[in-house]
């Protein structure tokens, strides 16, 4: 009864804060003056954004595809073609311009309005009012994404990659070399720490100079919602999500004890403990009987990874990728010892906003990779979608940025269940397996990252940016959420000099936006639920998507109409629902039962509420 008062409390929220872009139709079919006027100045600016996007990316690749220590020729580059996308972007006449026809948006064309309310709230990043700043945090960016992934790290004297520490801390059972594995991932992040105090101050000050009041609360203005509102729907997001994390936190503390032979189980999980370096996902602590995804990847080579998900895709009735695809994007990792280092996370880019499109990986065949690939390729399918010519490229994004990532997260999710393996011959057909370990291994992926994501990311992020958090408690402050959410300590104190928040990918390129990711695995299984339910009738928790252009009809649905409608309409539309939590609450509820029965008589540490 108290999960239903919840469950409708974030859904009256929910509908109580759609007020944004709320504008009247233009009636009449011929263009009134104020729309053609109106119209000439969005196709003006248009032209010089693409232009002005696309040398920034190009450029912006190079920094993320070719790092080499003492080369400054990419940094340069980059800053220039950014500068000069700001002072586009950012320039005093153009914010008039849009402000001047902003105030007649009675008059113009709902396409009309939401273009220049897109031009608007990217001004707010590059104001010119303050160009000086703008320049500066240019270039402070720029060298916090060099220092990031031109870092080298080492264990035991050797150099390793992100993928080999990874892979220790999915396997490894002996405890020392667990904790040398993760300290070593931390490393890089005490050299980040005085960029990112340095960025706090010049995302915070270019935004101020356009009205808002810190550099979280802009970003967050992008779904319309003010920082207030979108910490309360984390809250409750959080909150929903409690009782089975603490389930899932106790079962892990004895089961990981078990696994590594200590005596004493902890209260709180030790951070090396877990599969992965942020304890955001730890489904590799155990596998399912039957469905060892990762003993079948290993058997294929990194290509095939990526050209799965590509046939997944396909054979929903997307188109197959664009040569240009294959030919420039940057799929595979560098050798440890490479003087040439690039960006180790996963990214998709939509170079010119029209037909260029690459992801950035470093693909490995096991099923984290298969995972992201799919989900890299979730971008890529979107943007593809969107590129036609009742998009204009202003409006060539998500419906919002949760959509983004959560379609390419479904199809993750989806190439991991059993019927679509079996109908990839990866697993046998008469594969005997239990349907709580399978849940539970998907839990431990999807249901625990929200309170890092939810909590540990958006709470830290939006201390640093809004409440001005003093740099002496970058470190303390990441533990405490971290405690207090995924019920994770560090092994051992760690002193300020350490900014464990800074190892993390987003702390430093993705600023203040990984409530995206919280959103998305709740529009995820919103919109899988819808799927499985109503189109393929298959139980959610066993689907196979493949060869179903009916699914690819009702994704491409919502991805070809990019970011030309209201994110709550376009999931109103989409499943007759607003975006609640409650598919994503329902999809493990079997799960509850057993952890309880698996828990009896053990000790619980995580408090029931927040
Ligand atoms: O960063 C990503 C994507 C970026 S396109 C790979 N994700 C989050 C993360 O890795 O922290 C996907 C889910 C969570
Ligand atoms: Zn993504």
């Amino acid at each position: 009864m108290k999960q239903l008062t919840i469950l409708l409390s974030l859904f009256t929220f929910l509908t109580f804060v759609s007020c944004k872009n709320e504008t009247k139709p233009a009636t009449s079919s011929e263009p009134t003056k104020e729309q053609k006027d109106a119209q000439a100045f969005l196709d003006s600016y248009t032209t010089e954004y693409v232009k002005l996007y696309t040398a920034s990316s190009e450029a912006s690749w190079l920094i993320n595809t070719e790092i080499k220590e003492g080369d400054t020729i990419n940094a340069h580059k980059s800053s220039v073609a950014d500068e000069a996308f700001a002072a586009f972007t950012g320039s005093v006449a153009n914010i008039d311009s849009t402000k001047k026809y902003l105030g007649l948006k009675d008059k113009l064309n709902p396409l009309q309005v939401r273009q220049l309310d897109a031009i608007l709230f990217m001004a707010g990043e590059n104001p010119q009012t303050v160009a000086p700043l703008v320049k500066e945090k240019i270039k402070a960016s720029i060298a916090q994404t060099e220092k990031l992934f031109g870092f080298t790290f080492k264990l035991n004297g050797k150099n390793v990659t992100t993928n080999d520490i990874d892979d220790i801390l999915k396997k490894e059972t002996n405890l020392q070399k667990r904790l040398a594995a993760w300290e070593s991932s931390k490393e890089v992040g005490k050299g980040l720490k005085g960029g990112l105090v340095n960025l706090r101050k010049l995302r915070n000050e270019t935004v101020q100079a356009l009205d808002y009041p810190d550099f979280f609360s802009y970003e967050v203005s992008n779904y319309g919602l003010t920082t207030a509102d979108m910490m309360e729907m984390m809250k409750r997001l959080n909150q929903e999500l409690r009782p089975l994390f603490r389930e899932l936190h106790t079962y892990a503390r004895y089961e990981l004890a078990k696994k590594y032979g200590v005596k004493d189980v902890p209260d709180y999980l030790p951070a090396h403990w877990l599969p992965n370096r942020w304890g955001q996902d730890w489904s590799a602590m155990m596998d399912v009987k039957g469905l060892n995804v990762d003993s079948v990847l290993k058997t294929k080579s990194p290509e095939w990874i990526v050209k799965a998900g590509e046939s997944l895709y396909k054979s929903l009735g997307y188109p197959a990728l664009p040569e240009t695809f294959w030919l420039k994007s940057n799929l595979y990792p560098y050798p440890a010892d490479s003087i040439l280092k690039k960006n180790n996370h996963a990214s998709a880019w939509h170079m010119d906003l029209n037909q260029d499109v690459r992801s950035l990986m470093s693909v490995e065949p096991n099923s984290e990779w298969f995972e992201t690939s799919n989900h890299e390729l979730g971008h890529i399918y979107y943007y593809i979608s969107y590129s036609t010519p009742e998009v204009p490229p202003l409006l060539r994004e998500g419906a919002n940025r949760a959509f983004h990532e959560a379609l390419g997260s479904m199809m993750g999710m989806a190439a991991t269940q059993k019927p679509y393996l079996i109908g990839q011959g990866l697993i046998p057909a008469n594969a005997k397996t239990d349907s709580i370990q399978i849940l539970l291994k998907e839990a431990l992926n999807f249901a625990v990252f929200i309170p890092f994501a939810a909590g540990t990311m958006s709470e830290f992020e939006k201390a640093l940016y809004a409440d001005n958090l003093p740099e002496s408690e970058f470190n303390n402050k990441w533990w405490e959420l971290a405690k207090k959410y995924q019920g994770i300590v560090p092994p051992e104190e760690r002193g300020d000099i350490y900014c464990d928040a800074c190892t993390k990918t987003h702390i430093n390129d993705d600023p203040a936006q990984y409530y995206d990711y919280a959103l998305s695995y709740v529009i995820l299984f919103q919109l899988h639920q819808y799927i499985a339910e109503k189109i393929l009738h298959q139980p959610a928790t066993a689907t196979n998507y493949f060869g179903h252009k009916e699914v690819g009809d009702f994704l491409k649905k919502i991805m070809s109409s990019g970011a030309t409608k209201d994110w709550r309409d376009v999931m109103k539309e989409a499943t007759g629902e607003d975006m609640n939590a409650k598919a994503l609450v329902r999809y493990f509820d079997p799960l509850m039962s057993w952890l309880k029965e698996q828990n009896k008589g053990r000790k619980y540490t995580l408090p029931e509420t927040l």
